[in-house]
Formats: structure tokens, C-alpha cells, sequence
């Protein structure tokens, strides 16, 4: 049976799992998280009864793989193609990995303080059927609310944070051995390049790869980062085309 993957379509987060899967030729079947409704049956998929739980989560036969990291390790047994976690690079990979989760932390508290202002973003979080009910947008905002406080996140926002992480890739790109064009973290892409291009999701959405509603795409927008880091999309976008089917 082919793993079926938990995912949120404009999550960055469930992205990394997705284009992991995707570069391997790993076939798996997508279906469609909606949070809070979907979280009894995850929680019963992960055997997990309190704390958190998140998407992206891998369903497969040997059990249910609950983090994007693993679900791209997976990925790097199963299939072919690039080599995500080439030997010895391991400890570097999850260093980068972990500055990706500082960059996406930041970038979430950036744009969900933006959604929380729109009420055309709110709506495109409910499910299409639901969106006419009364109510609807604010049932959503007390969604991201919710989350807000599930991850610990300001409802300002911090850009300071997010710029921090953008310049340390912009400084590791700049010292990496890659001959690749374009440039890649590792000589060779890997992991490392798939992790940190979803931090730039929160600079501007990229065009592929994420499926973002057009209000929620302003909200992911951040003018001044995007002035700052244009270098940095162009890299972002330069991997998705030689990459990212
Ligand atoms: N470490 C996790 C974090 C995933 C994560 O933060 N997922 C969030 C963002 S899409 C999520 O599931 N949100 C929905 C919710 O919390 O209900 C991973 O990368 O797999």
C-alpha cells in the first residue's frame, strides 16, 4: 500500500515532506489535514493523547512517521534520486534543519499576525463548504488564535528574528563549496537546500509547491524582507525549477 501523507497544502512545513517524497519518485497518497477538525483522528493515527500534534505526518505500513525530518529520511531510504543526507553531513543537515524551524517559526508569527487582520484570509482557512456560515471568519481567528499560542508565537510578529536566519543562509550559501548552479548548502543539493528555501515561503510564497489562497499569499508577503533578500528568492525559485517537479 502507498504511504498516505497528512498535509496541509499551504503549509511550508508539510512542503519539505512533499518535496522530499517528490524527489525521491516516492509515490504516496495525499490527503488533506484540517486542524482541529482532523485532530482526533491524528492524535489516534500518532497514539499521541495530549500535547501537540502536527502535520506533516506519513501514514505507513511500518507506523506513522509524525515530523517532516523523518518523513524525509524516509524518503532518503525509499525511491532514488538526489542523495538528501549524504554520509557524514548528518549533524550539519540538522543544524540547518533547526535554523529552518527558528526562520518558520518567525515567518509564522509574522503572517498569521497579518491573516488575523484580514478577513479574506480568514475565510480561505475554512473549509470552501463551511466558508457561508455565520460566523465563519471568526470561528477561523479563534483557529489562529489557537495556534498562535499552540506555538508559542507573538501575535506581532518578528521580522528581527526572521532576518537573523536569512542572513545566516545568505552567509552559509556564500561559503559553500557548490560548483551546482544553482548554488546549493552541501556540494550537492540535499535536504539542507529543500529545509531552509521554505523559511523564504514567509518573504514571499513561492509560485510552485505551496497552494496558497490569494489573500493568504499577501499574508505570507513581507515587503521589507523581500526588498532585503531578493538574492534569496532567486535562489529559492532557482531550486524549485531544477528541483521541485
Ligand atoms: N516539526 C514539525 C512541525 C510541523 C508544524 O508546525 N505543523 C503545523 C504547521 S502546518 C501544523 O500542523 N499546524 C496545524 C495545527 O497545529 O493544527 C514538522 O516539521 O513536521
Amino acid at each position: 500500500m502507498k504511504p498516505q501523507l497528512l498535509h496541509i497544502a499551504y503549509s511550508p512545513w508539510s512542503e519539505r515532506a512533499r518535496w522530499a517524497l517528490q524527489c525521491r519518485g516516492v509515490p504516496y497518497q495525499a490527503r488533506t489535514y484540517q486542524p482541529l477538525i482532523g485532530e482526533p483522528e491524528l492524535r489516534w493515527r500518532l497514539r499521541k493523547w495530549t500535547g501537540p500534534v502536527s502535520v506533516p505526518v506519513l501514514l505507513t505500513d511500518s507506523g506513522a512517521l509524525g515530523d517532516s525530518w523523518l518523513i524525509a529520511q524516509y524518503a532518503a531510504r525509499h525511491g532514488a534520486g538526489p542523495d538528501l543526507f549524504p554520509g557524514g553531513f548528518e549533524p550539519r543537515i540538522d543544524a540547518w534543519n533547526r535554523l529552518s524551524e527558528q526562520g518558520l517559526a518567525a515567518g509564522r508569527a509574522l503572517s498569521l499576525a497579518r491573516v488575523l487582520r484580514d478577513p479574506q484570509a480568514l475565510l480561505e482557512m475554512v473549509p470552501p463548504a463551511m466558508r457561508k456560515l455565520p460566523g465563519a471568519a471568526q470561528i477561523a481567528a479563534a483557529g489562529v488564535r489557537r495556534t498562535l499560542v499552540k506555538y508559542g508565537a507573538s501575535a506581532q510578529g518578528n521580522a528581527d528574528a526572521l532576518a537573523a536566519v536569512l542572513d545566516q543562509l545568505r552567509r552559509d550559501l556564500a561559503q559553500s563549496v557548490s560548483t551546482q548552479e544553482p548554488r546549493t548548502l552541501l556540494a550537492e543539493f540535499s535536504y539542507a537546500d529543500i529545509t531552509l528555501a521554505q523559511v523564504l515561503a514567509f518573504v514571499h510564497p513561492p509560485a510552485t509547491g505551496l497552494k496558497i489562497g490569494r489573500a493568504n499569499r499577501s499574508a505570507f508577503h513581507d515587503e521589507a524582507l523581500a526588498a532585503r533578500y531578493p538574492d534569496l528568492l532567486e535562489w529559492r525559485d532557482a531550486l524549485h525549477a531544477a528541483y521541485r517537479a
